[in-house]
């Protein structure tokens, strides 16, 4: 079939096709061949299911990163992970060349090239190159990553062997955390100008922007420098050590669940705090301590202490994106400049959040649809764009003219503006401008709280989270479900909508929405109001009618009892 197909090409996609060895492409992908009949979709964050499954998708997204790397003429990055999900788990995404997340067209190759069956991965393949007119005389370079997982390595190495089958050269970096590979992409796209793409250089440019910045605070009680952090039992403990003494001039950090004897993500890190709303397993607080959890692959942070009264509170990426974008005002004043800021969430965002932002700090508030990419797309379209899931994954980034700016300004202004610009110049370079970064963002905390005397409570403090529920209802297929306005509507089924919109009516300061899941065959519903007992009864009054008019399977959903059915 497929000298069918190059007889009736033209004769430039003809010596195209040459440059690709299909005998050698036929032989490897039967080393990794596909289990028949199984289908996975790239979903929000790339290809997620148990690891015995993903052998196939590996190879071929080794393939997939080789094409997109020809036809960008950058440098790709792989990574293999699959977060905060268990440990049996693995998955993999690819990353763009300015390191942000697959373009959506290649999301769908993506997931084509994944279902192929043996026999069609071929045409498959061509047919890609064919629709994106890869160049496949171009050259190819990939960068991998993978996490802690048993599953990792292994399936690491199928993604190796996918690149060199296409003539890809690759750089294997091993053990990184997510936003380290986003990072090391960045760089490499970028001429070295971003950072160098090596481990200490991730370390060096971070740290000597934290201990600058950190110099400046002029509380420096050892309440402000040091922190329990909970690892998740996951690579960011690995990365945290290596990465300690760059920065401890500045912060003591304290590691838990640091994989010498958990499981990964299991009762710990940033997913099981922030959805049961309790510590993670294996650290003990004493109260207003203060400590946060990273998720498995280091990308997403939450705060959390617990009060004199033994009490536990989070603080999660709304009030942690507050806190950023409120000092990063703060700072802009001082110096002068009246640039835009954005702060972009979804809408999972706690309502008293999103009230505090506009009215009280008066920054304007964005809505996008769940998913890092869709916020991440959103804050490039100002001169500093903040965004944060509620979940905690998150950064700020800023734009090309503005970091010029600001180091100019750090350069030519004044004694106190100068300083502030100095202190903006180094946040810049704090953050993870490439990915939402658990480690960035702890820094850049860390920092924050240093430089104004905020004590972990006085943080919180900032405004009262509204009570919130959060449920899951499962239906034959999610797909009915449609939403419109940033997930915060439903369009279909008919009649939904209206039912929510009766259902929120009957309580106070109360919101509530359903979307499907982009991560499980789920449909999600969310509800908030003036008390938990009414947000509890809300979301499941919204469960059962998406049960009712959404095709609901297996038992009718049941009331919340305490941590359950939350998300992501
Ligand atoms: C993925 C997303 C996360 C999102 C979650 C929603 C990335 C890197 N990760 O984990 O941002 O909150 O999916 O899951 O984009 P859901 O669609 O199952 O609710
Ligand atoms: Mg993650």
């Amino acid at each position: 079939m497929v000298l069918e197909r190059l007889l009736v090409m033209p004769e430039t996609i003809f010596l195209n096709f040459v440059d690709m060895d299909l005998g050698a492409i036929t032989k490897y992908s039967a080393l990794h061949a596909k289990p028949s009949g199984l289908i996975l979709q790239y979903g929000t964050a790339g290809f997620r299911t148990k690891a015995e499954h993903l052998d196939h998708v590996m190879f071929r997204m080794g393939l997939l990163a080789v094409l997109r790397s020809k036809q960008t003429k950058s440098t790709i990055g792989v990574m293999v992970t699959a977060s905060h999900n268990p440990e049996e788990d693995n998955g993999v995404k690819l990353v763009d060349p300015l390191g942000e997340m697959l373009a959506p067209s290649w999301e769908e190759h993506a997931t084509c090239l994944a279902n192929a069956e043996e026999q069609d991965m071929q045409r498959v393949l061509i047919d890609i190159s064919e629709k994106e007119a890869v160049n496949l005389q171009q050259d190819a370079f990939v960068v991998i990553g993978r996490d802690t997982r048993p599953s990792s390595e292994k399936l690491s190495q199928s993604v190796i062997d996918g690149v060199t089958v296409l003539g890809g050269q690759f750089h294997d970096y091993g053990l990184l955390t997510t936003p380290q590979l986003h990072y090391m992409v960045y760089c490499r796209n970028t001429g070295g100008r971003y950072g160098k793409a090596t481990i200490e250089g991730y370390y060096q440019k971070l740290s000597k922007a934290f201990v600058e910045l950190t110099k400046q605070a002029s509380c420096s009680g050892d309440e402000y420098r040091s922190l329990k952090v909970d690892c998740a039992n996951g690579i960011g403990a690995l990365k945290l050590r290596e990465m300690e003494h760059y920065f401890s001039q500045g912060l003591s950090v304290q590691l838990f669940n640091d994989g010498s004897k958990g499981k990964l993500n299991h009762l710990c890190g940033a997913d099981f705090v922030k959805s049961h709303q309790k510590p993670p397993q294996g650290m003990e607080i004493k109260s207003n301590e203060r400590c946060c959890s990273f998720d498995g692959d280091a990308d997403r942070i939450v705060y959390y202490y617990h009060d004199a009264d033994g009490h536990f509170h989070l603080i999660d990426g709304d009030k942690i994106a507050t806190l950023i974008s409120s000092f990063l005002k703060e700072l802009l004043v001082e110096i002068g400049e009246s640039l835009n800021i954005g702060v972009v969430q979804t809408a999972y965002a706690n309502g008293s959040s999103t009230r505090y932002l506009e009215e009280v700090m008066k920054v304007p508030v964005y809505c996008t649809k769940t998913g890092v990419k869709h916020l991440h797309h959103k804050a490039q379209e100002f001169d500093i764009g903040v965004y944060f899931e509620a979940n905690g994954h998150g950064t700020a980034l800023f734009s090309t003219a503005v970091e010029m700016k600001i180091k100019q300004s750090a350069e030519q202004l004044e004694d106190k503006k100068r300083k502030a610009a100095k202190m903006l110049e180094n946040i810049i370079d704090l953050f993870n401008q490439a990915a939402g970064d658990a480690i960035s963002d702890m820094l850049v905390i860390e920092a924050i709280l240093a430089l104004k005397g905020l004590t972990v409570q006085q943080w919180d403090g900032l405004y009262t989270d509204l009570p919130n529920r959060q449920l899951k209802v499962q239906v034959a297929d999610r797909r009915v479900i449609s939403t419109t306005n940033a997930e915060r509507q439903a369009v279909t089924p008919p009649g939904l909508q209206e039912a929510i919109n009766d259902l929120v009516k009957k309580y106070k300061l109360s919101r509530a929405f359903v979307r499907p899941s982009g991560t499980e065959d789920v449909v999600r519903v969310y509800a908030e109001a003036d008390s938990q007992e009414s947000a509890d009864h809300l979301a499941h009054e919204v469960s059962l009618a998406v049960f009712q008019l959404a095709g609901g399977i297996g038992e009718r959903p049941q009331p919340a009892s305490d941590g359950e059915g939350t998300p992501h």
